[in-house]
């Protein structure tokens, strides 16, 4: 059981007026809200230890060096890797895929093969794209049921001998389904294909083993985890950060630099060019420490209640259509009302206080998919309340009234 007013009193933007309404947060899928730790952090970062790392001599250069490793540590804890080295920090899931794609446009051919799903997100398709227009590699995409589920029996023959790389979300964050991500990993493996999943739908909801996944690479954004904007990781093994290339050239990635030749940094540094996001890499650790507080086994447990009590409280609304209705799934909704427009009833909950995330979600292919132009999306997080809920259902229900 988790303690819902302690739990909401650490999230101080909860205990606010919007549209003179409270606040009821359900867009965190997009991003999370930050408990009173992660903004103490900040303030504590640059009220006492601001400089640069890995570069100077003086103490504070080395506090800050030392916070940001620790916070690495932190990640490869929280994840499961063997090494710290093996996590990299980029700026997010978005640029965690776009290092694994940039590196693989220097390793792929003509004819070689990678496999992406219709579930992709944007930031898990255009890269892949960009890597085929680079090398002549051919993308193909798994397709998915009705209730928004990977064909797997398509993903078994769309595998070929030059699939190269697969490509996946663990969680769709349009639809909330949980992908059988084991499943993909281990028969992409049997055809010797190298495995990226998209982790930023699953680290505040799931406890991730790398390890035991298997998986060659896995990233995920701060800001999905109750940490700041604009840092995330991205997690690969050894041997495959080795052989791939670096993704930016700059300070801080290199051995030597003649004109001649650059040697490039031993792992992580070899793809961190450049002054990294220090504030947001050393607050990362007071997200999850915050998150390990709480318990991912409790999160999940809780935000499943959230996830089946909406359900059953929304399909008692006339004319409602969801969206992803895997068996199995995260606490996201995603529905329609009859052929109103998803942006009119976004707006007008928006004016009861409500926050919902309306439209394609950046996955495009899912819209096409049950030809519609968007969706509403509820996303819940702990902190969110059955009460919450309850007040989403009267003011659809009110929505629904004024544009009838
Ligand atoms: N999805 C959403 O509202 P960044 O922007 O780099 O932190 O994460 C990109 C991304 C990649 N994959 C998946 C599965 C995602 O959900 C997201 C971000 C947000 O659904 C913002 S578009």
């Amino acid at each position: 059981m988790l303690d819902l007013e302690a739990i909401r009193a650490d999230f101080p933007i909860l205990n606010q007026q919007v549209n003179g309404k409270p606040l009821i947060y359900f867009d965190n899928a997009a991003t999370s809200q930050k408990p009173r730790v992660v903004v103490d952090a900040i303030a504590a970062y640059y009220n006492t230890i601001n400089s640069n790392i890995h570069r100077g001599v003086h103490t504070l250069s080395q506090k800050a060096t030392d916070a940001y490793e620790l916070s690495r540590q932190k990640i490869q804890h929280f994840v499961n890797a063997k090494h710290s080295h093996e996590i990299i920090f980029t700026r997010g899931t978005t640029e965690s895929i776009n290092l694994v794609a940039h590196g693989f446009s220097q390793l792929l051919k003509k004819g070689d093969e990678i496999i992406i799903s219709h579930l992709e997100h944007h930031s898990n398709i255009v890269p892949w794209q960009l890597a085929c227009e680079k090398t002549g590699a051919v993308l193909k995409v798994i397709p998915i049921n009705e209730k928004g589920e990977l064909l797997m029996d398509a993903y078994e023959k769309l595998l070929t001998n030059n699939t190269k790389v697969v490509a996946i979300n663990h969680i769709s964050n349009s639809l909330g389904t949980i992908n059988p991500i084991e499943e993909i990993i281990e028969k992409a493996h049997a055809k010797g294909a190298a495995v990226l999943i998209d982790g930023a739908q699953a680290t505040a909801h799931l406890k991730i083993d790398v390890q035991k996944l298997n998986c060659d690479f896995y990233c995920s954004s701060a800001h999905k985890m109750y940490g700041p904007t604009g840092v995330g990781f991205l997690y690969g093994k050894e041997e495959w950060l080795k052989k791939l290339p670096p993704y930016q050239g700059g300070g801080e990635m290199i051995a030597t630099v003649t004109f001649d030749k650059t040697t490039y940094a031993e792992l992580p540094f070899k793809f961190e060019a450049g002054t990294p996001n220090i504030e947001g890499g050393i607050v990362f650790a007071s997200a999850i420490d915050y998150i390990n507080s709480i318990g991912l086994d409790n999160i999940a447990a809780y935000e499943n209640e959230l996830l089946h009590y909406a359900t059953q409280k929304l399909s008692e609304i006339d004319g409602i259509k969801f969206y992803g209705t895997a068996n199995h799934k995260t606490s996201v909704i995603a529905f329609n009302i009859g052929d109103i427009h998803p942006y009119d009833i976004g707006s007008i909950i928006d004016k009861l206080g409500i926050a919902v995330r309306t439209g394609h979600h950046c996955t495009q292919p899912i819209m096409d998919f049950y030809q519609i132009p968007g969706t509403i999306r509820a996303s819940f997080a702990f902190y969110n309340t059955k009460e919450e809920i309850d007040e989403l259902i009267k003011a659809i229900k009110r929505a629904q009234i004024m544009l009838k």
